[in-house]
């Protein structure tokens, strides 16, 4: 059974900067037989890229994945911004009050790009790349491989909002929106996930209480990184947009999708003269008539082309029937 699972597992590349929920996100991906990871790769953004490739490597030695690479990528925006927001919602080290065992094999030689592309090379067709942080290692690859967004199974994006404005641009997109740009422009349809959507899934009393069931995998990490206090999300509990990218990738059901025409703000041509305005975004204060780069600007159903599929609802329901499933299912492995 186990190698029948294997031919029909989707492969995924994961570029992520862990974070909280990129790592509910990476544990929803090793916890679920509908995947196979062929590779993490890092880009700075909950924290320093160094911070963020110890966070995977740690994730990756405490899942019992080691098998797997882990590959940084890029510290700053394509404009040389830094990308970084140390300090914020995930805490100084990007994990919050996670506590994980220091890592023992090194990240993988080379660059995360040339990682993305030698993988979707090696397998046409076969590879879903998904991204979780800035789109900085996304648009290197393509920009330095045009050919791969005919290669990749899908592109899945998460970050934006399409369904309505955003009161300030998303982190994801706003931390490097010239690289978002670059990949909403890529020429093939972008699968996006926004935060207006991917927000709707939040880790309630509820599901923390199962987590906290989970053995040592929901002790040590998964409870600690859904109540982490910088996430602290009322009653409701903190939004796991990561997660929620991961599990449209394995069953697409989970949200509903609409094709669309989205163009992402860019910081125009002033942009290298040294301004913070793409790496600081969660603030309003955009400057008066111009949304702030990194805004997503979206037709809904274009009468022309899209460059996108966007989600525009969620089964809540159904993601944390799917999510939790996975999880047990790996914490029964982990013991
Ligand atoms: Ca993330």
């Amino acid at each position: 059974m186990g190698n029948l699972l294997r031919v029909t597992a989707r492969k995924v590349i994961i570029d992520c900067d862990p974070g909280l929920d990129d790592a509910l996100a990476l544990v929803l991906a090793f916890g679920d037989p509908e995947l196979e990871v062929v590779g993490i790769t890092t880009v700075a953004g909950n924290a320093a890229l160094e911070r963020t490739t110890a966070n995977a490597l740690r994730l990756r030695a405490f899942l019992g994945t080691g098998e797997v690479p882990v590959v940084p990528g890029s510290s700053h925006a394509l404009t040389g911004n830094r990308l970084a927001r140390e300090g914020g919602p995930h805490g100084v080290s990007g994990l919050g009050a996670v506590t994980l065992p220091e890592p023992s094999p090194p990240p993988a030689d080379g660059h995360a790009a040339g990682f993305i592309t030698e993988a979707v090379r090696a397998h046409p067709g076969e590879v879903t790349l998904v991204a979780l942080g800035p789109l900085t290692n996304v648009a290197l690859a393509v920009r330095a491989a045009p050919d791969l967004v005919d290669q990749v199974r899908d592109l899945v994006v998460l970050g934006g909002s399409y369904t309505r404005p955003a009161p300030a641009p998303d982190f994801n997109l706003a931390a490097d929106p010239e690289a978002a740009a670059l990949v909403f422009g890529a020429g093939r349809a972008v699968t996006a996930l926004g935060v207006d959507v991917a927000g709707r899934a939040r880790a309630g009393r509820a599901v923390v209480a199962e987590m906290r069931a989970m053995g040592r995998l929901g002790r040590e990490l998964l409870a600690p990184c859904a109540e982490f206090p910088g996430r602290a999300g009322g009653d409701e509990g903190p939004a796991v947009y990561d997660a929620c990218a991961i599990a449209c990738v394995i069953n697409p059901e989970v949200a509903a999708f609409a094709p669309a025409a989205v163009t992402v703000e860019t910081s125009g041509s002033s942009g290298g003269s040294g301004s913070a305005e793409g790496t600081h975004v969660t603030g309003a204060g955009a400057a008066a008539g111009r949304p702030l780069p990194g805004t997503t600007v979206t037709v809904l159903r274009p009468a022309g082309p899209a460059n996108a599929l966007v989600a525009t609802a969620l089964d809540v329901e159904r993601f944390w029937e799917l999510t939790l499933n996975a999880y047990r299912r790996l914490a029964l492995r982990l013991g």
